[in-house]
């Protein structure tokens, strides 16, 4: 049996990875547009992934005998100006999540839940590798600079990215 406050922080978790699949939908929908194939293709992967992660959370919840709470939807403030600009925001996005998590943990360990604990070690792995994902991504794009050939292979490979650490999953 959860906690109240267990339960009330795993919810607050909830949003944030519904909020974080809305972030990357908002990222796929702009690049789409703009004609990156492969980073759209990217990010929406990345949203699927994000619902996936809130999933996960709601099952959780539910089966220790609490109540997973689903809110509303929050458009994403975005700055839109550029993909260089899209996978700084990336990053930013995912060290607050890894920040929100490691609280998580944090709480798990002051209440001595450790079936929770051990519940959330898998999103520790996980942003671990988001994170790398995300700094990989930039320091592919910073040897890029203005080389537009350089641009159009990346956007190609990232029709099929994969992940330097496989930490998770
Ligand atoms: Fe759920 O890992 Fe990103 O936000």
């Amino acid at each position: 049996m959860l906690s109240k406050s267990i339960e009330e922080a795993l919810n607050r978790q909830i949003k944030i990875e519904g909020d974080s699949s809305q972030v990357y939908l908002a990222m796929a929908s702009w690049a789409e547009v703009q004609g990156f194939e492969g980073i759209s293709t990217f990010m929406f992967a990345q949203s699927e992934e994000e619902r996936m992660h809130m999933l996960k959370l709601v099952k959780y919840i539910n089966q220790r005998g609490g109540q997973a709470k689903i809110s509303s939807i929050v458009e994403p403030v975005l700055d839109l100006s550029s993909y260089k600009v899209l996978f700084k925001q990336l990053l930013e996005h995912e060290i607050k999540v890894s920040e929100s998590i490691n609280d998580l943990v944090g709480i798990a360990l002051d209440e001595r839940d450790y079936a929770t604990h051990n519940f959330l070690q898998w999103y520790v792995a996980e942003q671990i590798e988001e994170e790398a994902n995300a700094r990989y991504i930039l320091d592919k794009i910073n040897l890029i600079g203005d080389d537009k050939g350089g641009l159009y292979l990346f956007d190609n490979e990232m029709k099929n990215f994969t992940s330097p650490v496989t930490t998770a999953k």
